[in-house]
């Protein structure tokens, strides 16, 4: 067992009886005795392991069980104690899960069971042309609230972002803009409350950084990374949780330098562009593209400025850049 240097309090919630259903019926499928487990939450994933927090508050590294679908940060599991650590038998159906492809451009989950994803920017690194579009697609795609953050923003130099930021304000998202020189992240944290926030962005735009500030205790801020695998290492390099005093919980990702949208369809990028919503669904044709069509919807609404250019252009490159890697 690893020791922890802090205490924390989590909640013993019982299963509800479908998610009891749910894991009986995984623990048969993956052919898993029936013997007692309990539950455990998942606060990172190395590998063939998990670090399982324990419903008493201690941390566990486990190994899975084979076959298991993977656990990630913020999964709820049920482990049994072995000999040496513990073992994962199972995985309590998940809410919501964030997924990025990999390398090969299979989808892997990142993080579990998340209620509102953080969106992090910065002046240095600079934005990625589509990206913030990209991870709001994303969102919507997950059925998970979005919120964008202009942070470092002691580094801003002219008034690009604050304008880019402004109008996902205008388009109805929450924002925030912060450095790490303000005195406290209240603001960030009341937007947490007891939610499970992913933070998400460029590998350099400050989410470690942010994760900081909000957590209260110097003990606290002791990744588990820097307990298990990651001795000496500043990189995130697999999603993990921390828990805020207020309920919240935190997941910080890996940076991303390619946030694919490759697995969403073109409808869902469309409906993951808000403002296009009452115009989707009005194009003369019903397989409309969006390009050059006689009675488009979303052309018209362009032409009226009722959608800004910016944002056009962006659904246009991010459903041809989908279907362009699909081939
Ligand atoms: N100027 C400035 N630098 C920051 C701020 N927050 C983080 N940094 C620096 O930005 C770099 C990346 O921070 P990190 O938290 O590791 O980013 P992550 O990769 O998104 O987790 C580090 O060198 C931090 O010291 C900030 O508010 N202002
Ligand atoms: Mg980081
Ligand atoms: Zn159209």
């Amino acid at each position: 067992m690893l020791g922890v240097a802090y205490t924390i309090t989590m909640s013993t919630r019982r299963l509800s009886d479908q998610q009891a259903r749910r894991i009986q019926a995984q623990r048969s499928h993956s052919g898993a005795d029936l013997s007692d487990g309990e539950t455990g939450l998942v606060i990172a994933r190395y590998g063939k392991q998990a670090l399982v927090e324990t419903r008493a508050g201690d941390r566990m590294l486990c190994h899975l069980r084979p076959h298991l679908e993977s656990p990630v940060a913020g999964d709820e599991v049920l482990w049994v104690a072995t000999e040496q650590t513990g073992r994962i038998d199972a995985l309590v159906s998940r809410r919501s899960v964030l997924e990025r492809p990999d390398g090969r451009g299979n989808l892997k989950p990142v993080a579990a069971n998340i209620d509102l994803m953080l969106i992090v920017f910065a002046p240095e690194p600079a934005p990625q042309e589509n990206l913030l579009d990209r991870y709001l697609v994303a969102a919507h795609a997950m059925g998970v609230e979005a919120m964008l953050v202009l942070n470092k923003a002691d580094l801003l130099v002219d008034d690009n972002l604050p304008t880019l930021l402004a109008g996902f304000e205008d388009l109805g998202y929450r924002t925030i803009t912060t450095h790490r020189h303000l005195p406290d992240a209240d603001d960030l944290i009341t937007a947490v409350s007891d939610k499970t926030l992913v933070l998400v962005g460029q590998s350099g735009v400050g989410k470690s950084s942010l994760i900081q500030r909000m957590l209260p205790e110097a003990s606290i801020r002791v990744g588990a990374l820097s307990e298990v695998a990651d001795k000496g290492r500043h990189t995130t390099t697999t999603a993990e949780l921390f828990h805020l005093p207020g309920g919240g919980r935190l997941i910080d990702s890996p940076g991303v330098r390619d946030f694919g949208l490759t697995h969403v369809s073109a409808e869902a990028v469309a409906s993951g562009f808000r403002e296009f919503a009452p115009y989707l669904g009005h194009c003369r044709f019903r397989d409309c593209q969006h390009k050059s069509e006689p009675g488009c919807a979303l052309l018209q609404a362009l032409q009226a400025g009722n959608i800004s250019p910016e944002r056009f252009e962006s659904f246009q490159q991010i459903v041809s850049s989908a279907v362009t890697s699909n081939q």
